[in-house]
């Protein structure tokens, strides 16, 4: 395998109309969820992700199941919960700005993971280990889960990618700067956005935060800027990479996981971070093509520049 991360995954329900939800009557539905929005555009890329997680022993458990499964993503290591329910969410469009998140995960069957069901075989079979900042957010057993996680990869020496994520409506700010500064330094590439990395830092700007970022166990640090595309620092290099041209934003989330996936891509095949970032940048870019998370992440046939590679299914 070459990346394994660790989730929630949730059904996420767009309203037809534009306005507040109470007056939404007709919602589409599709799924999201950071982790499985990065293996998902990983398998697409061609890499063989796996996605471990928890959900629930119900309609939507099996609908989020059976769709990440279906891009071709290992879900050998997901468990049912009989006890707690899949998690839903529905996104509000606000014109002009990221969409309003109304999230119902509550004690969902995700956030009951734990430490002791982690799977250490099915984690050491990875090159890449992929987490995010929402995961330890979710519950205190999550968060020791989280740690597990890290603790195990160093055992094994598998690089540990580590995206902030950070999401204000889990928990308070105070908390998620300590906990997700904690979880940067043990980390070996660390993806923020730049609020992101303010928050985690301190620092004002890309060069201030990789600065504070590299004094901890990361090799490099990826700074995400929107529109201007993203900035790289390692102990030997840095540069910024600008982004991709988007003629129509449609929707601006999930793009995040694009990028991640594209750069993680880039790292998987040994790229030099220049090409990866790019990658990043162009994953990214497809994500904002569309209102869901994943449906924009495009196979690796319709971007690889010399076609020579056939589009992978699994
Ligand atoms: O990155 C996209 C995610 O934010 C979205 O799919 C929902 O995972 C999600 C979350 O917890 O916010």
């Amino acid at each position: 395998m070459d990346v394994v991360t660790i989730g929630e995954s949730m059904v996420l329900f767009t309203p037809q109309t534009a306005g507040p939800l109470r007056f939404s009557d007709t919602f589409h539905r599709t799924i999201g969820g950071a982790e499985s929005n990065v293996a998902i555009a990983l398998s697409r890329l061609g890499h063989q992700a796996g996605w471990i997680s928890r959900l629930g022993n119900d309609e939507f458990g099996l609908y989020l199941r059976n769709y990440i499964r279906g891009e071709g993503v290992d879900t050998s290591a997901v468990r049912f919960d009989t006890d707690a329910p899949t998690a839903v969410f529905f996104k509000e469009a606000n014109p002009g700005k990221d969409p309003k998140i109304y999230y119902y995960r509550r004690n969902s069957a995700a956030s009951n993971m734990t430490p002791e069901e982690l799977d250490e075989v099915y984690l050491s079979k990875a090159k890449m280990i992929h987490i995010t900042g929402i995961t330890p957010a979710l519950s205190e057993s999550c968060k020791q889960t989280i740690y597990r996680t890290i603790h195990i990869a160093k055992q094994n020496n598998q690089t540990i990618v580590f995206d902030p994520n950070v999401r204000l409506k889990l928990w308070p700010e105070e908390e998620a700067a300590e906990i997700l500064s904690d979880i940067a330094m043990k980390s070996d590439i660390v993806m923020p956005g730049l609020k992101e990395g303010e928050l985690l830092t301190g620092g004002k700007n890309p060069e201030k935060i990789a600065e504070k970022l590299l004094q901890g166990n990361a090799k490099a640090v990826v700074i995400k800027l929107g529109e201007r595309g993203a900035y790289y620092q390692t102990d030997s290099a840095s540069a910024y990479v600008p982004g991709e041209k988007v003629s129509k934003i449609i929707d601006t989330v999930g793009a995040g996981d694009g990028f991640a996936a594209g750069f993680i891509s880039g790292m998987l095949r040994g790229w030099e971070y220049e090409q990866a970032v790019a990658l990043g940048n162009k994953l990214g870019a497809y994500a904002l093509s569309v209102l869901g998370d994943a449906e924009g992440y495009p196979y690796w046939s319709e971007i690889n520049p010399d076609n020579s590679e056939k589009l992978i299914l699994r």
